[in-house]
């Protein structure tokens, strides 16, 4: 794994549109997370979604636990992953968008499909998704990222559920993501071997996908920052049905309400 140091992330951003953290977050800190995850499950929110087809072990996910989960909030909020954020912004604020957090159950197959994050958001400029992984991958299950590919195209978002849907509506589309499996010569793609407590930082305009068969559970949760000078721009596709469903998502150049997204001091 080629460890990215601090001072090089936003430097590294800019080249590969991704960088890696060994022990971003402790032992202790996964656990807790781990815990907080069971929490969730047995008392679901409106955003949870089981990704993966009905009958098979399950890969789920959920966003915006950070307000009633305090191991959530408390690594979104302080600590070493806004540290991060602040030093790939470059900024000392930043803006905390979006926890999410995966679980794949043994014995799961479902996998999160290619995709950017940045088209699922009407949100310019790029933000910031770090990733961690909370167990040892289970197999070659974590995050493969396209190097560079925050520089080229961007795509359609891609619906990652098997049954309800996390997309909006709307009546444009983007060109579909390529299907970068058939055809590994021409996309530079990492996986990074990481372990628990790993990150990889990527903007929001990379391309990655992740999990797949699992020998056994794999959580991971993404932490999603922005730049303190983020504005709306309504997107003419289906973003994600979160972003879809604010009104604010509409006007043109509106801030993000600090009451919904904190801003995050150094
Ligand atoms: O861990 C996963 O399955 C997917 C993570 C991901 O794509 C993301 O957080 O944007």
């Amino acid at each position: 794994m080629t460890e990215t140091r601090e001072g090089d992330i936003a430097a590294a951003l800019a080249r590969d549109g991704f960088a890696v953290v060994p022990g971003a977050l402790s032992v202790a800190e996964c656990d807790a997370l781990n815990a907080a995850i069971e929490t969730c499950r047995a008392a679901p929110g409106p955003t949870h979604r089981v990704l993966s087809p009905a009958g098979e072990p399950r890969l789920e996910s959920e966003l915006f636990r950070w307000g009633d989960t305090p191991a959530i909030r408390a690594v979104a909020t302080e600590g070493t992953l806004p540290r991060l954020a602040r030093a790939a912004f470059g900024t000392p604020d930043v803006i905390l968008m979006e926890d999410q957090w995966f679980l794949s159950e043994a014995g799961a197959g479902a996998r999160s499909p290619w995709h950017q994050d940045h088209p699922y958001h009407p949100l310019e400029p790029w933000f910031l998704t770090i990733w961690i992984a909370l167990d040892p991958p289970p197999g070659p299950v974590g995050l493969s990222v396209a190097r560079g590919s925050h520089g080229g195209t961007m795509y359609g978002p891609v619906e990652f559920s098997a049954g309800d849907a996390t997309l909006g509506s709307a009546a444009g589309q983007l060109a579909p993501v390529p299907d970068i499996d058939a055809d590994p010569g021409a996309w530079d793609v990492v996986t990074p071997e990481i372990g628990k407590g790993d990150a990889i930082v990527m903007d929001s305009r990379t391309l990655h996908a992740a999990g797949g068969n699992c020998a056994s559970v794999f959580r991971r949760l993404s932490i999603r920052y922005a730049h303190p000078g983020t504005h709306i721009r309504p997107r003419d596709w289906p973003v994600a049905e979160f972003w879809s469903d604010h009104p604010f998502a509409r006007t043109m150049g509106a801030h993000l309400d600090p009451a919904a997204f904190p801003v995050l001091r150094a």
